[in-house]
């Protein structure tokens, strides 16, 4: 059975996300990360960044989440993936910018926020942060007019990837209500039933 490495607390959430949406069974294996667990030896051997998430599917080793969904989706012939190479080429667009260009100031404000302690906060990162976000989200909002998913009129991987992180500025409350197709989008992809799963399972992980 594929074993996927991390916890759904993390970019690992965004495969776990993808194997409920092919309702295929997987191993989870969390990795306690204050015990440095990603940085054994053992894990170095599967992802020598000692990061997660990685995937081990029988012989076959992948890291880097969102290349993960996208080889799960196609590996598996699911509609999720892209059917012609414009379709790929879009696909890898959204999800590329979403990782390099939206999730970098989500992550840098969420780190601030929820694990660097309020005594060493840097106000300046966070500030950074909601200063960038804005001409992203800018980019994304015309990228959904007039669509409901971001690529080919269904959801596909790059709903995946990019709502997941969407996800990360939720749970920065960040306020999207000038944002009314991204906050549509992102109502109707995390509310299918395999992103509430990964939502739950998030909300039972410590
Ligand atoms: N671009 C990578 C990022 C992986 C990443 O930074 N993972 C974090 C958890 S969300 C991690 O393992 N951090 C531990 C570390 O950097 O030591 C991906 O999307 O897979």
């Amino acid at each position: 059975m594929i074993k996927i490495y991390g916890s759904p607390l993390s970019s690992a959430g965004r495969c776990y996300w993808m194997m409920e949406e092919l309702g295929l069974p997987y191993e989870q294996v969390p990795l306690n990360m204050r015990e440095k667990q990603h940085k054994s030896e053992e894990y170095l051997k599967i992802n020598p960044n000692g990061k997660v998430p990685a995937i081990v599917d029988g012989e076959y080793v992948l890291w880097e989440s969102m290349a993960i969904t996208n080889y799960l989706a196609k590996k598996h012939n699911s509609p999720m993936a892209a059917q012609n190479a414009e379709e790929e080429g879009q696909i890898l667009q959204w999800s590329f910018w979403s990782l390099v260009d939206l999730q970098k100031p989500a992550v840098d404000w969420l780190i601030q926020a929820m694990f660097v302690p309020a005594e060493h906060r840097n106000p300046n990162i966070i500030a950074d942060a909601q200063n960038v976000l804005p001409r992203y989200l800018q980019v994304l909002e015309k990228g959904l007019t007039g669509k409901n998913y971001l690529v080919g009129n269904r959801f596909t991987v790059a709903d995946i990837n990019v709502a997941s992180v969407i996800g990360i500025l939720h749970a920065l409350q960040f306020d999207l209500s000038n944002y009314p197709n991204i906050t549509k989008w992102s109502q109707t992809c995390h509310s299918r039933p395999a992103g509430q799963k990964v939502q739950a399972m998030r909300s039972s992980t410590h």
